[in-house]
């Protein structure tokens, strides 16, 4: 089956638009303009296309539920947001303008043996490639003005004997059906473009520091910036304009994210009809990994935490490999990752399906508070104002259980919510379970971001200013939720929280 013939088509999309540090939330409308989607080879490429994986992709989409139209318009937002830019800051000489992005390397685990192939993902959003030792370049088209541009991709050449090892490569004729950009060449041929860009004196956005892939950076990037002192201030970062625009989700985001958030919910709730005790923490690891994987996610997303009894007081506990003991809880901080989305949800329950006493204490606290967190979620928000919020409720909950006393005035209870919650509250989600890191938290929420709400209280096994009943006890309670208009919508809302729903599992469990 080949991709059906689509003519030229419209994408018309509404979509925020701003310039740096955010101030106001304005819409405008844009269109992009796809010429004529290009017949796809009736072969495998490097990754699936609606040709050989017709159960992954539709006809016209280059990632599954991501069209080529969508993938156009991002790389067409980028460019508007590089003239607002530009606009902003001013310009002299050669007005034109190419946009550099690499892909990510293969990374090796040993002699010969590669890990899982994993893409970089600001190099994704704008293209959906998914092979390593690649180029996008966004390159103005002489005599036109931002945000027109030519979209052209270097990629592995087709070589039958690398073929042999490592599967089918899309090559130059499959990346370009495949993704839809203008050009497509190989990834050696960008060296002939180096002294070309040199000689042009245009402005390079390159991100330089941390090159995604250490070796194109060396060979071909380097070259062009250290051309720096002859074009003075000719090359200029970009990754901060991507994490702009990926911070606002489209639709078809919101789908992929909400079936990442379902199948971990589910991958939860196996894990815990799987909980009994003496249980090693291994286990529940590979269990919550196969249930995600056999749902379709492709990895998970991050390596879980999968801490039993005073090991959840450890934020970022990854050994699992510990027993957890009958009468302890287990914390679960994990998440998956289905086509290029991810989740990032925590739950905390008794190995043995029934709180006791003190853990239900501590463990109905943090769910009032992270129930407080998730009705705050709208929009004009900050996660910095949730998180001053958390820090209030939690001091308060904390007097209630006696881990505070209450003689303690408010900058000594606010101190000693840090320390029993040394984490904020949340973060961004998307692609990256820590989404565009450079964007501030005190940023006001709008529609079509997507964070995460993470509150806990943490109460390692030798504190003794907290009651003895409470110590070793460790609680998180983790949902991911989109910001909409009507409220907060909550992606992982299939995963039980409430203390009789949790129980309810794990006593009819398997
Ligand atoms: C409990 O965990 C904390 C770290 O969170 C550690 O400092 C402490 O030594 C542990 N206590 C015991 C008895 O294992
Ligand atoms: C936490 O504090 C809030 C506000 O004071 C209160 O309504 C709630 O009952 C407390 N929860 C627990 C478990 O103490
Ligand atoms: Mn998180």
């Amino acid at each position: 089956m080949l991709i059906r013939s689509t003519g030229m088509f419209i994408a018309a999309f509404m979509i925020p638009s701003w310039i740096r540090g955010i101030k106001s939330y304005r819409c405008r409308k844009f269109s992009v303009q796809l010429t004529q989607a290009r017949k796809l080879p009736s072969r495998y490429l490097g990754q699936p296309s609606s040709f050989t994986h017709p159960h992954l992709l539709k006809p016209g989409e280059v990632t599954p539920g991501l069209s080529l139209s969508e993938y156009a318009l991002r790389r067409y937002q980028l460019m508007h947001l590089i003239k607002e830019e530009v606009k902003a800051t001013g310009t002299v000489g050669n007005t034109d303008h190419a946009v550099i992005f690499l892909s990510n390397p293969t990374c090796y685990m040993t002699n010969d043996i590669p890990y899982q192939f994993h893409q970089n993902t600001n190099f994704l959003y704008l293209c959906g490639f998914q092979e390593p030792d690649s180029i996008l370049m966004l390159k103005t088209a002489p005599g036109k003005d931002l945000p027109d541009h030519k979209s052209i991709l270097f990629v592995p050449k087709r070589d039958q004997n690398r073929e042999l090892w490592d599967g089918p490569r899309s090559g130059v004729d499959g990346a370009a059906a495949l993704t839809g950009v203008d050009l497509v060449y190989t990834t050696e041929d960008f060296k002939l473009l180096v002294q070309k860009l040199k000689d042009e004196g245009i402005t390079i956005w390159y991100d330089a520091t941390k090159p995604t892939h250490p070796q194109l950076h060396c060979d071909y990037l380097k070259p062009l910036l250290e051309s720096r002192s002859q074009y003075k201030n000719k090359i200029r970062a970009v990754r901060h304009l991507v994490q702009n625009l990926r911070l606002f989700k489209s639709e078809a985001e919101i789908e992929l994210m909400k079936n990442a958030g379902r199948i971990t919910s589910q991958a939860f709730i196996e894990t815990m009809f799987a909980s009994r005790s003496p249980v090693n923490e291994a286990l529940l690891y590979a269990k919550f990994d196969y249930e995600c994987r056999a749902r379709g996610a492709d990895i998970l997303a991050y390596p879980p935490v999968v801490a039993g009894g005073n090991r959840s007081n450890i934020l970022h506990y990854v050994k699992n490999n510990q027993l957890i003991q009958d009468g302890e809880m287990v914390l679960l901080d994990g998440g998956c990752e289905s086509f290029g989305y991810v989740s990032d949800v925590t739950r905390t329950w008794p190995i043995n399906g029934r709180f006791t006493g003190p853990q239900a204490e501590v463990y109905q606290a943090v769910l009032d508070i992270q129930k407080s967190c998730l009705s705050l979620c709208s929009v004009g928000i900050s996660l910095e104002n949730i998180y001053t919020l958390m820090l209030t409720m939690l001091a308060q909950n904390l007097t209630e259980l006696g881990i505070c006393q209450k003689k303690l005035n408010n900058d000594e209870v606010f101190k000693a919510a840090r320390k029993y919650c040394p984490h904020h509250v949340g973060h961004y989600l998307g692609m990256d379970v820590h989404d565009t890191p450079d964007i501030s938290r005190s940023l006001s929420l709008q529609p079509g971001m997507v964070i995460t709400i993470e509150p806990g209280i943490y109460i390692p096994e030798d504190d003794t200013e907290a009651p003895r009943k409470f110590q070793g006890v460790g609680v998180r309670i983790e949902d991911d939720v989109v910001i909409t208009e009507e409220g907060p919508l909550i992606l992982s809302a299939d995963c039980p929280k409430e203390i009789q729903d949790i129980e309810g599992i794990c006593s009819s469990r398997k």
